[in-house]
């Protein structure tokens, strides 16, 4: 690399790598490459390559082929770019490999989210959680090779404690580690006691994936002015903000949006603010109703809200951006897809009457969750359930559908009926 080129200290040029094959097509590989490049925008980075490869399995040295990392190789000095960011995770020792060849940065997909998160991150408890999950990512990683790359080159996937904590060794790692952890305990206890005042209130939390709107809808609903931006994580604390539906005074949260493969680390560390949502009695998840794959952002999100232990409450799907849609066909089959979502456009203040009265309807107690099983050859039965409630989760069981779902009081008491008289073989509700 020439003097010019390391210059580029703003806008590091880098090269985004991505693999598909049997778990994953090209198409969909490509359309993660094209998140990874927004979070690199995000990042202050400057992509100026992506490059797929196809493999059935990744190479357990290099995660791409040898060969394509040679390739690589010439890549960098082609395009003058000094960083490669992987759309997955890799192992110390790949990076270290990789590294080796290429002579230049790698960053894994973790290692990039965490950076954006240390840049986002403005409050103390936001602060103390990533910087919390950054050493507990880097201390299996803590090797000279990493050092020495980081220290010499600064940018991307170096800021937080990266700067600060690089020239120390594991053991003092291990014990910035037990002081964080002691200062987010300080921090859970003082949201205890704030949240003492507010106990009789019903709680209503969005979830949703990164940039769905999540900020934008509680500024609508209350006329607030959340910081909402077009930007991946523009959000990364709990905020609660008093509303009034009627006579009924609510309490609605906004907080760090979701995202395909969020690292674990942060999920640990940011226990404390998701503690908001795990809390809250009602869930609106907000979808990004103009997002290709539609399926796939959900599921992320109820994934990511199975693995924090908060998918057990009533969810009221929310699909923002409708003004977006300008195909009234295609809105018409999301609309027939999801019957018991709510359309809504924060931005344009669109549906917001009746997401509250929906709400309402949650806090009045007439939905109920329920698990039922269902033979699967019983379309009739199978279809009432995803028509009339919101079906959150599928698992097949033999020839059964086990089915979790949000229904309505009455629709449960039809359903018991339905059961009754259909197979005395089927259980409802599933203990
Ligand atoms: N066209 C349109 N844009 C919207 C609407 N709602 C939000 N946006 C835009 O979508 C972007 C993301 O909105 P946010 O409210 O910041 O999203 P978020 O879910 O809070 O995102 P994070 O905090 O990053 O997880 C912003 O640029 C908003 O202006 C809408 O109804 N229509
Ligand atoms: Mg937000």
């Amino acid at each position: 690399m020439d003097e010019q080129t390391l210059s580029l200290k703003q806008e590091e040029k880098v090269l985004l790598v991505g693999v598909y094959g049997p778990d994953l097509s090209r198409e969909e590989a490509e359309e993660h490459l094209a998140e990874l490049e927004r979070l690199t925008h995000t990042a202050g980075g400057n992509p100026v390559k992506k490059i797929l490869q196809n493999r059935t399995t990744p190479d357990r040295e290099y995660y791409i082929g040898k060969g394509k990392v040679d390739e690589i190789s010439l890549m960098i000095t082609m395009y003058g770019a000094d960083t490669l960011i992987f759309d997955d995770d890799l192992s110390p020792s790949q990076v270290r490999n990789i590294q080796r060849v290429t002579k230049a940065k790698v960053i894994d997909r973790s290692g990039l989210i965490l950076d954006i998160f240390a840049s986002r991150a403005k409050t103390s408890a936001a602060k103390t959680q990533v910087e919390l999950a950054q050493l507990n990512y880097i201390l299996p990683r803590l090797t000279r090779a990493w050092t020495h790359l980081s220290r010499q080159k600064g940018g991307i996937g170096t800021k937080g404690p990266g700067e600060t904590q690089i020239e120390t060794d594991r053991r003092l790692i291990g014990k910035r580690i037990a002081v964080l952890k002691e200062k987010l305990k300080k921090l859970d206890q003082q949201r205890f006691i704030q949240r003492k005042g507010r106990e009789e209130l019903t709680r209503v939390a969005l979830v949703g994936y990164t940039n769905a709107g999540k900020s934008s809808l509680l500024n609508a609903l209350t006329t607030d002015n959340v910081f909402a931006e077009d930007l991946l994580f523009a959000t990364l604390d709990a905020t609660v903000r008093r509303h009034q539906i009627g006579k009924k005074q609510i309490l609605v949260s906004d907080t760090v949006g979701f995202i395909r493969k969020l690292p674990h680390s942060l999920i640990e560390s940011f226990k404390s603010t998701l503690d908001e949502i795990r809390e809250s009695d009602i869930l609106l998840h907000v979808v990004d109703i103009s997002s290709t794959g539609l399926d796939d952002y959900i599921k992320v999100v109820r994934k990511t809200l199975e693995e924090i232990k908060a998918d057990d409450k009533p969810v009221i799907l929310v699909f923002n951006k409708v003004d977006l849609i300008k195909d009234p066909v295609k809105l018409a089959e999301i609309k027939l897809a999801f019957p018991k979502a709510i359309f809504i456009s924060a931005a344009q203040q669109i549906g917001l009457h009746e997401l509250e009265s929906e709400i309402l309807r949650y806090i009045a107690n007439e939905y109920e969750s329920v698990t039922v099983k269902i033979p699967v050859n019983n379309y009739k039965l199978v279809s009432f359930v995803h028509d009339a409630g919101t079906v959150k989760k599928v698992k097949y069981q033999n020839d059964k559908v086990i089915m979790q779902v949000d229904l309505h009081k009455n629709d449960r008491i039809k359903l018991e009926k339905y059961l009754l008289a259909a197979d005395t073989e089927t259980s409802f509700p599933v203990s």
